[in-house]
């Protein structure tokens, strides 16, 4: 990340500007998560062109523009502001292709510095991802990609049309463990991606959870092109499967003249759609055998379908091929669920938490009491839920974090990330020992940010009670007799943004439409970073019973076909960013669940 002023700093370089951020980057400790001014200013290369002390005795100093600073031009900062991009990769974690190498095979955007979301990743190809039939070194054509109140006593409780139908004890003894050294080497460091999950401070855990399946210890990538390749086959092959049961597909490199105008059907990967000016959608859709212009034409039934289309889902088609590299879809088929009442009932009642954000100003610490104290039975519960509760999952997002988007310090109550988890630790520890709790991370929190995260790092899992079993983003489980598909989020900021009829304030349609690819994050190279895993994890394998999100900071239950989907919204107030880009969030609700029906109810703590 870079701080603003040390960018105006570097707009204002009256010299090679390139040559300055290099000279930046190569003086950065492997600790650092912000450039600031100072680290510009360290600089070699500023302190002999701005201050005149010399440090390359090479090159000449000119003088200093003093109209330089009101520039209005922007630099080219995408190489340099690829953290790892110059430095190599911390400790002996194997091979480790730096992006620069992806570039040259391959057109490679990187990150830009205006994206505060801008998740400093190693290999992962941003916005382009790599043919399916690359090594077959078959050509298909050059495709452009374009890219509720309440209070004491107790919660109010309200009941969830979707799905049917608002609280410390002291701490008995304050969790103060020896604080580990904040060393590149042992700490958790935000801003390796691929190689974090390397590190032994992360290993897989002895979980408590039946048929947990995430990322912790597992994490094979390093980011080589190969990967990427394997990644998206990996993605193909599984949603392909799911389709093969509904259609009867042949290769894309069988579309030949001899089958012109039959009816037959084809499996890919959308490689972009676009609307032609006659209305017609145009798919460009790809297999490992090759690729084929498929064509939806307007008004045609089930073009509707269209629509919501988005680059990277594996869907079906049928209709008929001119045998010249064209193909007129008359049916769109995704690997959407069986249609079901209900996938499973199970015991039990459960608590849906994420995006707590603690060390965040905005966190609101004061309906968090109110909810301890309910669930701790010291005020009025006149429906009982408190002494049902037998498990909390909280997807994400425990703590604020540091250096996650620029400017963050003043938005911080606790700006050291260690006091954060502790102060968490002391949050989460005031639920009483009988509620399980299931921990997966978010954005924001101490792991890497590609997904699949792993799990928060040993040293931190020591803060917390033993009730409390950590898992990674994504997450399935069995808990309470249900399976539990348990996802950050971070792809409804995408989905929102592609598919027309999904908003912020409804959430949970954009968790229907993962539900429907069968995928956690279907569009791959915007907002979220994904690590090409040998697996692709994000796949939604089994329909779960429940599919529990957070992120987006607001709250949302729906069910369909079976799966009950929600998301947990917030316990963080309305930030100023949020309030310039109304979004409007829904704090301190809690959806609760009886897993015995599967029923729903919010509890208000605001
Ligand atoms: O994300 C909370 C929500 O707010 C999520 O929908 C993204 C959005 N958000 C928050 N900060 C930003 C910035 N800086 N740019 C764009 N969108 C943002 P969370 O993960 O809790 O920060
Ligand atoms: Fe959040
Ligand atoms: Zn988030």
């Amino acid at each position: 990340m870079i701080d603003p002023e040390a960018l105006e700093l570097i707009a204002s370089y009256p010299g090679p500007r390139d040559e300055l951020v290099e000279g930046v980057i190569r003086g950065l400790e492997s600790s650092t998560l912000v450039v600031g001014v100072s680290e510009v200013k360290r600089c070699p290369r500023w302190r002999e062109l701005v201050q005149g002390n010399g440090g390359f005795s090479h090159q000449k100093s000119p003088q200093l523009d003093p109209a330089a600073s009101n520039r209005p031009e922007t630099m080219d900062f995408s190489k340099a502001h690829h953290p790892s991009f110059r430095s190599p990769p911390l400790g002996s974690l194997g091979a480790f292709i730096p992006s620069a190498q992806l570039a040259s095979s391959k057109s490679v955007k990187a990150p830009s510095p205006s994206d505060p979301f801008f998740s400093p990743e190693v290999g992962v190809i941003d916005g382009e991802r790599p043919n399916l039939s690359i090594d077959k070194g078959l050509k298909g054509p050059k495709i452009p990609r374009p890219e509720e109140g309440g209070g004491s006593p107790g919660p109010v409780h309200v009941d969830d049309p979707g799905l049917e139908g608002q609280i410390v004890p002291p701490w008995a003894e304050k969790l103060r463990a020896p604080r580990p050294e904040l060393s590149a080497a042992g700490h958790p460091d935000v801003r390796s991606s691929l190689r974090q999950d390397h590190a032994p401070s992360t290993p897989a855990i002895p979980s408590c959870l039946e048929g947990l399946s995430d990322i912790t210890g597992r994490s094979t990538c390093v980011g080589e092109y190969q990967d990427f390749i394997r990644y998206f086959r990996d993605r193909y092959s599984r949603i392909r499967e799911m389709l093969s049961g509904r259609l009867n597909a042949r290769p894309i490199e069988s579309l030949r003249k001899g089958i012109a105008g039959r009816e037959i059907s084809i499996i890919g990967m959308v490689m972009d759609v676009r609307t032609s000016a006659k209305g017609n959608k145009v798919v460009e859709l790809e297999d490992p055998t090759g690729m084929v212009t498929v064509i939806f034409q307007k008004g045609v039934p089930g073009s509707e379908e269209t629509v919501s289309l988005v680059l990277d889902e594996v869907i079906g088609v049928t209709g008929t091929t001119d045998g010249k590299g064209r193909f007129f879809g008359k049916t769109l088929v995704r690997p959407d669920l069986q249609a079901r009442s209900l996938i499973a009932t199970g015991e039990g009642g459960a608590l849906l938490l994420s995006d707590i954000h603690v060390g965040s100003t905005y966190f609101m610490e004061d309906a968090w009491d109110r909810f301890i104290e309910w669930i701790n039975g010291e005020v009025d519960d006149p429906l009982g839920i408190a002494s049902k509760v037998k498990y909390a999952v909280i997807a994400g997002d425990l703590v604020d974090g540091i250096g996650i988007y620029p400017g963050q310090e003043g938005d911080l109550s606790i700006k050291d990330i260690w006091e954060q988890y502790e102060r968490a630790a002391e949050l989460l520890n005031a639920i009483p020992d009988r509620i399980q709790i299931v921990l997966s991370p978010g954005n924001h929190d101490v792991v890497r940010q590609a997904e699949p995260q792993p799990a928060l790092p040993e040293q931190l899992r020591d803060l917390f009670k033993k009730n409390v079993t950590f898992v990674g983003n994504p997450a399935g489980f069995r808990l309470g007799g249900v399976d539990w598909l348990v996802y950050h989020g971070r792809s409804i900021d995408d989905l929102v943004l592609k598919i027309p009829g999904l908003s912020y304030g409804e959430p949970e349609k954009a968790m229907v439409e993962m539900l429907k690819r069968r995928h956690l994050s279907p569009i791959y190279g915007n907002r979220v970073s994904i690590a090409p895993e040998e697996e692709d994890l994000l796949v939604i394998r089994r329909p779960p019973a429940i599919l529990h999100c957070g992120h987006v900071h607001t709250i949302g239950m729906t069910r369909y076909k079976g799966v009950t989907a929600i998301n947990s919204g917030t316990w963080q107030g309305q930030t100023d960013f949020q309030k310039k880009m109304n979004i409007q969030p829904t704090p301190a609700i809690v959806p609760y669940l009886d897993l015995s029906t599967m029923r729903a109810r919010k509890l208000i703590f605001a």
